[in-house]
C-alpha cells in the first residue's frame, strides 16, 4: 500500500512537471523565416527586396534588403501583425477611393493605413539602431537611406505572440516612402501630407513594398538578397528629416493605439 500511496503522490507532481516543460518550449521557439518584397499595389514602385527574420524564443534577428527605393531618402520599414489582419499583402481592392485626413487623389495614392486590415499595425520596427518597438514606427532617422540597403540587427526583443505570429506565416514586411510625383523627393505634392503624421509629407510613410514572412527550410540560405553596389553616398536630405524624428513618435503612437484597440477585441 506504501507504495501506491507514493505512486498516488508522485504523478500529480510529475503532471506538474509535465506542464512546465510544455511551457518551456513554446516560449523557446525557433526557426527561421523569409520573404520577398514585391511592390505595394497603386503606387508605382519599381522595386523589389528581401527579409530574412530568425527567432530564438523572444529574440529576433533580421536582414532587410530593398532595391529600386526614391534614393537619398530614408526607408521606414516594419514587421506588422493583427490577430485580425488578413495576415497578407494589401491588394488594390484595399484602397479606399475616400480621402484620408491628408490624402488628396486617393485612387492614386496607397496609404499605410489602407494596407492595415490586410498586414495589421506595426509590431516591430526594423529600424538600424535604437529602439525597435512599434514606438519607432517613424524614426526616419534610424531607417536605411538610399535607393538600394542591406542591414542586418540582432538581439531585438519580441513577445511571444509576435515570435508566434511570425514563425506561424502570419507576419509582413513593409518598406516604406515613395515618390509619386516624381520629384526626387518626399513631398507632400499631389498626395498631400501623411495620414499617419501631417508634419510628414503622405510619401515618406506610404507602402513602397510589401511580403510575407513564411518559414524557411532548416539550413536554407537567404536567396533573392539584393546585392549593394552603388550604395547612397547622401545624408543631406537625412539630415534635415531627422528633425521630424521627434514628431514621428506621435504618428507611431497613432499606429500603437491601432494596434491596442484592434488587439483588445
Ligand atoms: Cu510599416
Amino acid at each position: 500500500m506504501r507504495t501506491f500511496t507514493r505512486a498516488a503522490v508522485a504523478a500529480p507532481a510529475l503532471g506538474l512537471a509535465a506542464l512546465v516543460a510544455m511551457a518551456g518550449p513554446a516560449a523557446a521557439a525557433e526557426g527561421s523565416t523569409q520573404a520577398d518584397l514585391a511592390p505595394s499595389p497603386v503606387n508605382n514602385v519599381d522595386g523589389s527586396g528581401h527579409a530574412m527574420v530568425e527567432i530564438s524564443g523572444t529574440t529576433l534577428s533580421f536582414t532587410l534588403a530593398a532595391q529600386g527605393l526614391l534614393q537619398d531618402a530614408p526607408h521606414a520599414a516594419h514587421i506588422h501583425f493583427g490577430a485580425d489582419a488578413r495576415n497578407e499583402c494589401p491588394s488594390e481592392s484595399d484602397n479606399n477611393a475616400e480621402a484620408l485626413q491628408g490624402e488628396t487623389n486617393p485612387d492614386q495614392h496607397f496609404t499605410t493605413v489602407e494596407g492595415a486590415p490586410a498586414y495589421g499595425p506595426v509590431v516591430v520596427s526594423l529600424t538600424k539602431t535604437g529602439d525597435t518597438s512599434p514606438d519607432s514606427t517613424l524614426a526616419v532617422d534610424r531607417f536605411a537611406v538610399g535607393a538600394e540597403f542591406e542591414y542586418s540587427r540582432g538581439d531585438v526583443q519580441v513577445s511571444e505572440d509576435v515570435a508566434s505570429a511570425i514563425l506561424d506565416g502570419k507576419a509582413v514586411v513593409v518598406v516604406h516612402g515613395v515618390d509619386h510625383d516624381g520629384d526626387g523627393t518626399y513631398s507632400p505634392g499631389e498626395r498631400g501630407v501623411s495620414d499617419l503624421d501631417p508634419s510628414l509629407p503622405g510619401e515618406a510613410t506610404d507602402p513602397a513594398l510589401c511580403g510575407v514572412l513564411n518559414a524557411s527550410q532548416m539550413g536554407a540560405m537567404p536567396q533573392g538578397g539584393v546585392e549593394t553596389g552603388a550604395g547612397s553616398t547622401s545624408g543631406i536630405e537625412n539630415a534635415g528629416l531627422i528633425g521630424v524624428g521627434a514628431i514621428a513618435v506621435a504618428g507611431g503612437g497613432v499606429l500603437l493605439a491601432r494596434r491596442r484597440s484592434t488587439t483588445d477585441n
